[in-house]
């Protein structure tokens, strides 16, 4: 910043400064005054008073870009779970304290207008969230770095947990206004559907489409203590005509708004499906609109420019995060050759390396594969365009394979095995110059096993880079006490250079330091357990131990292993009540994809073992179990601090990485987990003696599978396993109904317990006796708990978008001087 810069700041900084500001906004960008003013409506003017002081970092990023003419990195997402802005942005800019003292001056309570602010919760999960912690570190990192998705009308839904069942309701986010957008309606992109191709002069039209418009909205994305900012650009769908007139002139009027009714339900809302391919055409409208949108903005950009595609590649690298934008790939073709008129050969190179690609799973159910009848109705260029680039790369890879006609299938773009599907992972590999993964693991996995062929045909292509997470929101924002502890030992720091806390090893022994640490812990988990009690009327105390399990509910994240070891425990508490038992609560949150029948079974489990459990006399405050309803970005910010236990649990080779793992040890809990996704970076970073790891690892999986897996006979053997299942299937936690959760029962015992359930439960238990044992020794447990925050540094997402930045983008952070 240079020094007129820093004065400019300094003054719009102070307590005066921003007071004058909130009363103006209050009065002339809400339209109201002190007298009148709601909650809300302060929060909407202290929020804008914050974005103006946003926008002239933002326009200076912005006329540097230019100036530079520097490269530029497009993060294609369908999703986007940013959470609540006005803290993060408060911290961004350094004044927090000011703020809250400037509200006070005007009769306003900080904490309490801050819980009004609406999640951004347009995303599902870890793939959503990750994409959110990018764009923080992107814009920290001053990398020229645009985010690009959809401006979902309803994003995730909310969960109400009713009767112990989820129950969905849309989320409306917009409902108090947005006030950190700025709507660009001079920006709009027309979008093709449907229609059919005819080749004109060499050249192929697409003809007789019909069409939508995307309209931009722009958010700015802060830097952490830099006046670099960034830009996430979302596409909002628009009726190209705003109603069909002619219907409207023959007097039917409801047809001409069900037109643009129609057209506008691409941007209306957010597929709930986490890690599950919902397969529908709305789904691949979607997709196909926002890339289609994104790509004309970004050659658009270019252009200003250059007046050639000379350049091009050295200008702009474009991000897949996962398979949803890959259409992005065929579309860029698109226009380079049938608009641009670009010959194809030089298309491709350039789209070749423009292209990278991140895929967050491996399992099956979650890759993408496209109708191919679909796409001739949808988009049948594109389709034209995927065969001619299947034709190429089929050729080049029987190079390789010779005539191995079982290879050729394998590896085609397009899935010849019944209904004809485009393979969308097979693509993006394919065009990408760079393809990762997001642990060490899962990399290792996707090239041995997964993505061998290819792995053979492009051996550069393949690498890994683990995920990582933003310490602003989910250390300084999210957990102050800590915050302030680390400061007043080590520093500010940390907030930009995470690797700062492995000081904090040297003082887990230190009796001053480990006993604040513990306060700073049991603040949180007061702060948790008065919200608890508030919402549910339920009691829980602060001293136990908080055991979490918060993440959607997936069969392979193994909630069932957990619910299981839960009431073994029950089980064992009131057979012997007066064993010194160490009280624990064990908290679940997490949303299930709403046609995702068992993971809804799996909540309803949980709540009737709560119900049974909760209100059993005899084992008291030895043993609560909690189902926090609502799992969310805000929810995350309130619950993770408070835990002692992370359970990160999964069955070895399914999780592609997790990244709550990762904000659940910064927050000082111990994992219990599985060697699976970052797990096991995590187990290196902060030593095995400071974690609880048990179970198969992956190759044991394996292993087991191969040589026969029998679930029933584990049931049969284990006599205190066998007593939860049959519980479970009897009806003793259904009111006597033996139907409600039959189908838990025989998926674990009798249907092959596909995610070794039953196999990995003896390791569990075991592990949660050590658990225990160690919870009993404060010292020992706040040692460990230091350990892990102190070996956090590499998980930072400022130490990921680094890796992306030389690696894979090659992009070089601007200079703002
Ligand atoms: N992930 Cl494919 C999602 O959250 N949604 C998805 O659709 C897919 C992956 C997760 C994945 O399950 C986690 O293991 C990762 O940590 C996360 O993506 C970010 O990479």
């Amino acid at each position: 910043m240079t020094a007129v810069d820093l004065e400019f700041d300094q003054l719009n900084s102070t307590v005066d400064a921003l007071k004058r500001s909130i009363s103006n906004r209050l009065m002339y960008g809400v339209g109201k005054d002190a007298v009148t003013a709601r909650p809300q409506d302060w929060l909407n003017a202290a929020a804008l008073a914050v974005r103006d002081r946003l926008v002239a970092r933002w326009m200076k990023t912005t006329r540097e870009q230019y100036e530079q003419d520097a490269k530029r990195v497009y993060y294609l997402s369908m999703e986007f779970l940013i959470g609540r802005t006005f803290t993060n942005a408060l911290l961004a800019l350094g004044i927090y304290d000011q703020m809250k003292e400037a509200l006070a001056l005007l009769g306003v309570d900080m904490e309490a207008v801050i819980d009004l602010e609406h999640d951004a919760a347009l995303g599902n999960g870890g793939l959503g969230r990750l994409a959110a912690c990018f764009l923080d570190s992107m814009a920290t990192l001053a990398i020229p770095g645009f985010g690009y998705g959809i401006r979902y009308d309803y994003g995730m839904f909310r969960q109400q947990i009713v009767q112990g069942e989820q129950v969905e309701t849309p989320d409306y986010w917009l409902h108090a206004g947005n006030p950190w957008e700025f709507p660009r309606p001079e920006v709009q992109y027309i979008v093709h559907f449907g229609g059919r191709t005819i080749a004109r002069d060499g050249h192929v039209e697409w003809v007789e489409t019909e069409h939508v418009n995307a309209m931009a909205f722009d958010t700015v994305i802060p830097g952490f203590g830099t006046s670099a900012t960034n830009t996430l650009r979302l596409w909002s769908a628009r009726a190209t005509e705003e109603l069909d007139l002619s219907a409207f002139n023959q007097g039917d009027y409801r047809r001409a708004v069900e037109a643009k009714e129609h057209s506008e339900n691409v941007s209306r809302l957010l597929y709930p499906d986490d890690s599950t391919l919902a397969g529908r055409e709305l789904r691949l409208r979607q997709e196909y609109f926002f890339v289609s949108a994104t790509m004309q903005d970004l050659i658009r950009r270019y252009q200003r420019t250059h007046s050639t595609f000379g350049r091009f590649t050295e200008k702009v690298a474009i991000h897949l995060n996962d398979t949803h934008p890959v259409l992005a790939i065929p579309e860029l073709m698109r226009l380079l050759v049938d608009i641009h008129h670009v010959p194809w050969d030089r298309a491709w190179k350039m789209v070749h390396q423009v292209f990278s690609y991140t895929n967050h799973t491996l399992m099956p159910e979650a890759l993408e594969t496209w109708d191919v009848d679909m796409l001739a109705r949808l988009l049948p260029r594109h389709l034209e365009i995927i065969f001619e680039i299947n034709a190429d790369f089929l050729k080049s890879a029987s190079e390789h394979f010779g005539h191995d006609i079982e290879v050729i299938r394998r590896v085609s773009l397009v899935d010849e095995y019944g209904q004809r599907r485009v393979r969308m992972a097979h693509l993006a590999i394919v065009a990408s110059q760079k393809v990762n993964g997001v642990s060490q693991l899962h990399s290792q996995l996707m090239e041995r096993e997964f993505f061998s062929e290819f792995a053979r045909v492009f051996p550069e292509r393949f690498t890994n880079v683990t995920n990582g997470i933003t310490p602003r929101r989910w250390l300084s924002q999210a957990n102050q006490p800590l915050s302030k502890l680390i400061d007043k030992h080590i520093g500010k720091r940390w907030r930009t250079d995470l690797f700062e806390l492995s000081k904090l090893r040297s003082l887990k022994d230190d009796p001053a330091f480990t006993s604040e640490f513990r306060t700073a812990k049991r603040r949180n988990k007061i702060r948790l357990a008065q919200r608890f009690l508030h919402e549910t009327g339920c009691t829980i105390h602060p001293d136990a131990l908080f055991d979490l399990q918060v993440k959607r509910i997936h069969e392979y994240k193994r909630q069932l292993l957990n619910v299981l070891h839960v009431i073994v425990r029950y089980n064992r508490i009131r057979a012997r009540p007066n064993d010194d038992w160490v009280p624990r609560v064990v908290i679940f949150a997490g949303k299930a994809a709403s046609a995702y029948k068992m993971a809804k079974t799996i909540i309803k489990l949980i709540g009737d073992v709560s119900e049974k459990v909760n209100h059993d006399p005899v084992v008291g405050d030895r043993l609560k179990v909690v189902f926090v309803p609502n799992y969310g970005v805000s929810v995350a910010e309130l619950m993770i601090p408070a835990a002692d236990l992370s359970e990160q649990i999964s069955m070895a080779g399914t999780e592609a990485s997790g990244t709550g793992n990762m904000k659940l040890a910064l927050n000082g809990a111990l994992t219990i987990g599985t060697m699976d996704g970052a797990n096991i970076e995590i187990c290196d970073a902060v030593g095995r003696e400071n974690m609880f790891i048990f179970g198969l690892t992956a190759d044991g999986v394996s292993d087991l599978r191969a040589s026969g897996y029998r679930p029933r006979e584990i049931y049969e053997r284990d006599p205190e396993l066998r007593l939860a299942l049959d519980q479970i299937r009897s009806g003793y936690f259904s009111d006597g109904d033996p139907h409600r959760f039959s189908d838990i029962f025989h998926t674990l015992v009798d249907w092959g317990d596909h995610y070794m359930v039953l196999a990995d439960f003896a390791a569990f238990a075991a592990a949660q006796n050590l658990v225990d044992a160690r919870f009993r020794d404060p010292r020992a447990w706040t040692a460990s708990a230091i350990e892990n925050v102190a070996g956090m540094g590499r998980f930072s997402s400022d130490r990921t978008i680094g890796e992306y930045a030389t690696k894979i983008w090659r992009v070089k952070p601007l200079s703002l001087e």
